[in-house]
């Protein structure tokens, strides 16, 4: 089975949204053609487009077997398990999958668009890769992640590291932290 290596873009601002990430993570690793290979840490990020809640994002590095369109088919499959519904574009979602490379190639067809046609200039995407391979080539424009996140001018695009609350049941509560 002649494998790719890919990275994709994951995105929840809708319902538990760490949980919807795990949960995207998962299937995707059941997934017969794709094996995850590494996840960046979960980065809690402002909305970037219109106002709607802030989002979780995250970075996989994968490895997979299926061609550009038979990956994009399997991650509109895991939306739409997460609940995702089809509607208003760019709009609040339980779980957006998107891809950003697979290998090196270039391709632009009117449902596809690899590298990822707006990734350079989202800090939500570039920050979790960055994390993952700082050396990493856009095969389109031969820059690294780092050299395009040094070249973006996008300081409002808020991107932190995010710490998942602890479970309230095991959070006492002290006149220090009230
Ligand atoms: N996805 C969008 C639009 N805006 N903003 C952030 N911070 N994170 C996203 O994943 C995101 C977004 C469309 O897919
Ligand atoms: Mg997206
Ligand atoms: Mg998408």
């Amino acid at each position: 089975m002649p494998r790719e290596t890919a990275y994709l873009s994951i995105g929840s601002n809708q319902g538990r949204r760490a949980q919807n990430i795990r949960r995207a993570i998962l299937r995707l690793s059941q997934e017969p053609g794709t094996r995850v290979e590494r996840a960046s840490s979960f980065y809690e990020t402002s909305p970037v487009g219109f106002r709607q809640a802030p989002f979780l994002n995250a970075a996989l590095k994968i490895k997979t077997a299926y061609t550009p369109n038979q990956l994009l088919k399997s991650l509109k499959k895991i939306e739409s398990a997460l609940g995702r519904k089809r509607g208003l574009r760019w709009g609040p979602r339980p779980a957006d999958l998107d891809v950003i490379f697979h290998g090196r190639r270039c391709i632009e067809t009117r449902t596809l668009v690899i590298p990822h046609p707006r990734f350079r200039f989202r800090r939500f995407v570039l920050i979790p890769l960055l994390e993952l391979s700082p050396g990493l080539k856009d095969p389109a424009t031969g820059k690294t992640i780092r050299q395009i996140l040094r070249d973006l001018t996008s300081p409002d695009q808020r991107v932190k590291l995010y710490h998942p609350a602890k479970r309230s049941s095991r959070r006492r509560v002290t006149p220090k932290n009230l």
